[in-house]
């Protein structure tokens, strides 16, 4: 368990998300419009998203644990308003109400309806799928960019970009190759870094769209200038892998995490897998970054990379066979507004889902009330590992 906390409540038609981030140290500068809304912004962005991104414009409102543009150490309270809460005000009410709630009975594969009946018994499954909505992202992104905030402070550096959608594969060859290409990717409609396949993959996700059928693929992070020595060998629960792995396989239609060459390695001889350890100046270094810069459940100092797979969002406007839970008849699944790809969505919500994980884990090994102490400890840590000094 790591120093943050963080929680997130509202519904996807709801008036409005909120969400509580405790633990970040005072001293921090902090601005909404300048650090979390710019991010906010790029998540609503991606082609394939749908309707509902034309109605909002995802803005936060930091209504708590910062005074005068700096954290002060409190609890970090933050809103953002659901633009969309007009047209569903009626629907979506608090109070007790005489209006017909057209209940949805008839779950979709793929989405929580089914399970969360199993669970709850709900007649009406909005009372499901509004909160298990991947609207809920919003805030972890915004609460993901107070952390970011911090961690540019510290030095780090991060980028997430889409490898492969709908099976079509554009990888980075190296982890510079992708911080280097950021601006690229970013005014990349589909976030990739192979302009040359893009219409292809737009042509897929139309293909798609035309179809009533939905996409998904995979986003790689990567992250430079990590301390090493986050996260720990000595018990389960604090193994960086571990606690990276749970934060992203959290995010809505996340069905895989791999770190570093991940699957590749379970194919090929050890001796191509492990990176080799040389000196150069009297500093480590690595002859490759398969393990993805986490051995041991430790950070090495080499770069992070992870990598989300996410599977087809499960809203098909062509509807598989399901089941109408009133009536017990088979039928065609519930159809809702819904996008046919957010892949790109996903690159920047795993980014700042990373970046919560890594500022928690960055406390958690050297504490700090304060911006400046946490400074300090780090750059001991950054400089201390010189090694063939006997
Ligand atoms: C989302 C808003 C939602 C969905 C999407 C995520 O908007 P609406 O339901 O009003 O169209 O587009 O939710 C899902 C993919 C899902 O599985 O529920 C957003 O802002 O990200």
């Amino acid at each position: 368990m790591g120093q943050i906390r963080y929680l997130t409540a509202g519904e996807s038609h709801g008036e409005m998300l909120i969400g509580i981030l405790e633990g970040m140290p005072a001293g921090l500068s902090l601005v909404a419009d300048r650090d979390i809304d710019p991010i906010l912004r790029e998540r609503q962005k991606g082609h394939g998203r749908g309707r509902r991104q034309k109605i909002e414009h995802d803005a936060a409102r930091i209504v708590s644990g910062v005074r005068n543009g700096v954290t002060t150490g409190a609890p970090i309270a933050l809103l953002i308003q659901n633009k969309d809460w007009e047209h569903w005000r009626e629907r979506m009410p608090i109070l007790p109400t005489d209006v017909e709630l057209l209940p949805v009975t008839i779950p979709r594969p793929g989405h929580s309806d089914l399970a969360g009946w199993m669970k709850y018994g709900h007649a009406d499954l909005r009372n499901i799928f509004e909160r298990a909505s991947a609207r809920e992202t919003a805030m972890r992104v915004a609460v993901g960019a107070i952390a970011s905030t911090m961690l540019k402070v510290l030095g780090f550096e991060s980028a997430c970009y889409v490898s492969a959608i709908g099976g079509i594969v554009a990888e980075a060859e190296t982890t510079d190759e992708v911080l280097d290409a950021r601006e690229i990717f970013r005014a990349s409609p589909v976030r990739m870094l192979n302009r040359s396949i893009e219409e292809k993959v737009i042509a897929k996700i139309d293909e798609a769209k035309a179809n009533g059928d939905t996409l998904g693929g995979t986003v790689e992070c990567v992250v430079r200038n990590i301390p090493p020595g986050l996260g720990s060998h000595v018990h389960w629960d604090r193994k960086l892998d571990g606690v990276l792995s749970q934060a992203i396989m959290s995010i809505q239609a996340v069905k895989a995490v791999e770190i570093g060459a991940g699957m590749h390695a379970a194919r090929s001889f050890g001796s191509q897998v492990h990176d080799s350890i040389g000196i150069r100046e009297g500093r480590i270094v690595r002859g490759s970054n398969n393990a993805g810069g986490i051995e041991g459940g430790m950070s090495n100092g080499e770069p992070i990379v992870i990598r989300a797979h996410m599977k087809p969002i499960s809203t098909l406007m062509q509807p598989l066979q399901s089941v109408d839970l009133a009536t017990g008849k088979e039928t065609e699944a519930h159809i809702e507004r819904s996008d046919v790809c957010a892949v790109p969505a996903l690159a920047v919500i795993v980014e700042q889902v990373v970046a919560l994980t890594l500022a928690s884990e960055l406390l958690e090994t050297f504490g700090g009330d304060t911006l400046s102490e946490l400074k300090e400890r780090v750059a001991i840590r950054r400089t201390a590992l010189r090694v063939g000094t006997k």
